[in-house]
């Protein structure tokens, strides 16, 4: 059997919307048909994966009448039956609609932001009668161009009422569901409230039932904003807050380009694998590993499966170099952690005045210490060599 193809149990997962994708972009017509949910979800099913995300809208079309929307829900749910899939995270769709052209949560004309919350109401009922227990909420057009049309302040103070108020109605429905808010720099708008997942770090401390709220990271968004996504994840690990996470590739410096997974930055994605997997300790990322991308305009249908199951072996590839990485004996020499019995205990006492006395005590030789090499180069180059695999496997 092929170690490297996708299992259930890689609890991969994949959107409507990224196998779905027909190929439009601001500068062309669709290259591929729109192929049906149930379509999808059994084809997804196939390639391994264990799950399929959805924003309300690639499910129910818009407007549909209730007897419409049960009769769809009720197929969609024996697809999943059928084919042992899952539901694992849902989302609204707050940005197709010209109603949502100035934004959804942070609009300024209160009917479109009563018209957001009850959208997302009824799509977190869709989502949870589906089995989601991740709901997603990725800004859309929470933003500006014309930056003076709203205090940003108050933007951020709508957002907060409006997620208050959603937790308010999840606690209330008794549902088993989590937040998880994705950030964006940019686009579709010029500036993007909440630009960074270390934005929405803090703007989740600041909310009513911040412990039902985390985020979703995704690759591109963060590299777009010329961060690393691997120090964005940890930080979110650290905090217990990585509820979710969005799976791409990306170009420094580009627009939202939703490359398949590994396909950029293979250092990048090694180290974020590594993390997620926990082979280089700490707790490791035990929730659905969702990708957010699509295939090539260039493709066909046949391209559209040849991308979703390059994600998911590539992050299976990157899991089994990592393992090998962190067994690696010379690895595990050039990053143990340096001992030192005089200070580490100093350094471990909380503060009083006398272990500060004894740390402003103690002789360290500043010259001494900075000669020496820290071998950087060479665990670099041997990270390298795993990845490429001249080492390990
Ligand atoms: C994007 C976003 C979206 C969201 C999705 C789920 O740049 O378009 O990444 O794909 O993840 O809408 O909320
Ligand atoms: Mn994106
Ligand atoms: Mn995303």
């Amino acid at each position: 059997m092929d170690p490297y193809a996708a299992q259930k149990s890689d609890k991969f997962s994949f959107g409507l919307w990224t196998v779905g994708n027909a190929g439009r972009d601001p500068f062309g017509e669709p290259v591929r048909a729109v192929q049906e949910p149930n379509y999808l979800v059994r084809k997804l099913a196939e390639c391994g994966a264990y799950g399929v995300n959805l924003h309300d809208n690639d499910l129910v079309p818009f407007g549909a009448s209730r007897t419409e929307r049960d009769r769809i829900v009720r197929e969609f749910k024996q697809t999943l039956k059928d084919t042992g899939m899952v539901v694992p995270m849902a989302t609204t769709n707050l940005f197709t609609h010209p109603i949502f052209k100035d934004g959804a949560f942070s609009a300024n004309d209160p009917k479109v932001r009563a018209f957001a919350l009850q959208k997302t109401m009824a799509s977190i009922d869709l989502g949870v009668e589906l089995g989601a227990k991740i709901y997603v909420f990725w800004g859309g057009r929470e933003g500006t161009e014309a930056d003076a049309c709203r205090d940003p302040r108050v933007a951020i103070q709508r957002t907060r009422a409006a997620m208050d108020f959603l937790c308010g109605y999840v606690k209330d429905q008794g549902y088993d569901l989590k937040f998880a808010l994705e950030a964006k720099p940019n686009e579709p708008r010029s500036e993007n409230y909440f630009p960074t997942t270390g934005h929405m770090l803090h703007f989740i401390s600041t909310l009513q039932h911040h412990e039902m709220v985390g985020v979703n990271p995704e690759v591109a968004h963060e590299v777009m904003a010329g961060l690393s996504f691997v120090h964005t994840v940890a930080q979110a690990m650290e905090a217990n807050k990585l509820f979710h996470i969005d799976l791409n590739g990306q170009k420094i410096g580009r627009y939202d380009q939703d490359l398949r997974f590994g396909s950029e930055d293979i250092k990048g994605s090694f180290l974020l694998v590594r993390l997620l997997e926990g082979t280089c300790g700490g707790k490791s990322y035990t929730g659905p590993k969702h990708f957010d991308a699509h295939a090539y305009r260039t493709e066909d249908e046949s391209g559209v499966w040849d991308f979703a199951k390059g994600c998911m072996r590539t992050y299976k590839l990157l899991a089994a170099r990592a393992n090998a990485f962190d067994s690696d004996p010379e690895i595990k020499a050039l990053i143990a952690e340096v001992k030192d019995a005089h200070l580490d205990p100093l350094l471990n006492a909380s503060y009083s005045r006398a272990s500060a006395q004894a740390l402003k005590a103690a002789p360290i030789d500043a010259t001494a210490v900075a000669k020496r090499g820290l071998g950087y180069e060479r665990l670099d180059q041997l990270t390298i060599e795993h990845i490429m695999g001249a080492r390990g496997l």
